[in-house]
């Protein structure tokens, strides 16, 4: 029986994606750096300092200290929270949150397991804090997606095995991560991206509690 959904953040509740892009374009620019949208792709379910990485390595002839990267991290988040500081409940993605409420009605628990330290502030200012028992610290987890952490993490704070859960991610790193956990994984997007995942819907609207509990009881079979 289903005890918990595990849900990714960015891609799957909200687009947080397009938020990093203009931040982290912020400081691209100021560095003269190239960055684009198809570059962000690269940055999704990574962390900050990953990110910046990232974005680092396109000019590979500058050199940056650790206090000068640790200053370009903390910037870019001062630009980022400055965005998230406008999203409100019109930010949720289409049938995330008659799924919360189905999955509460149901009597089954809820965990965010997402790589952003900014989580708990965007998940308040979405209005649907009330929906999770659990968010996760990424602070707290040093192996980031692919690796089954965070979501193995959310089952312990949930006191429920990784068998009793479904996690849900829009990422390939994100799926990898849930399956590598051994929960049930649901995937969002491409089926040629996200071909490990046990269930893929197009785009969050095909969401369905009943459908995806009739799947995983099908899958037993
Ligand atoms: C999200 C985004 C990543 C971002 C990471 C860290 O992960 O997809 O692009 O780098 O959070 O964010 P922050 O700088 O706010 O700590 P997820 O796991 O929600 O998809
Ligand atoms: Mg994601």
């Amino acid at each position: 029986r289903i005890k918990a959904f595990v849900f990714d953040l960015d891609g799957v509740i909200t687009d947080s994606a397009e938020l990093h892009y203009q931040a982290w374009s912020r400081i691209a620019s100021e560095q003269g750096i190239p960055f684009d949208r198809d570059y962000n792709e690269l940055l999704k379910g990574i962390s900050r300092m990953e990110s910046l990485e990232k974005i680092l390595e396109r000019k590979p002839d500058a050199c940056f200290t650790a206090s000068d990267k640790e200053a370009l991290a903390a910037r870019k988040n001062d630009y980022y929270k400055e965005l998230i500081g406008t999203i409100g409940p019109q930010a949720l993605l289409a049938g995330i949150e008659t799924l919360l409420k189905d999955i509460v009605g149901a009597g089954i628990g809820i965990a965010l397991a997402s790589a952003s330290r900014n989580a708990p502030t965007i998940i308040e200012r979405l209005g649907i804090g009330h929906f999770f028992q659990v968010i996760v610290d990424p602070a707290d987890i040093p192996h980031g997606k692919p690796y089954p952490d965070i979501y193995l993490r959310a089952a312990s704070e949930l006191r429920v095995s990784p068998k009793e859960c479904v996690g849900v991610e829009d990422a390939e790193a994100g799926v990898q991560a849930i399956k590598r956990a051994g929960m049930f994984a649901i995937g969002i997007g491409s089926s040629e991206v996200l071909h490990e995942a046990d269930y893929i819907v197009p785009d969050s609207s095909f969401l369905q509690l009943q459908d995806i509990l009739d799947r995983i009881d099908n899958q037993k079979d």
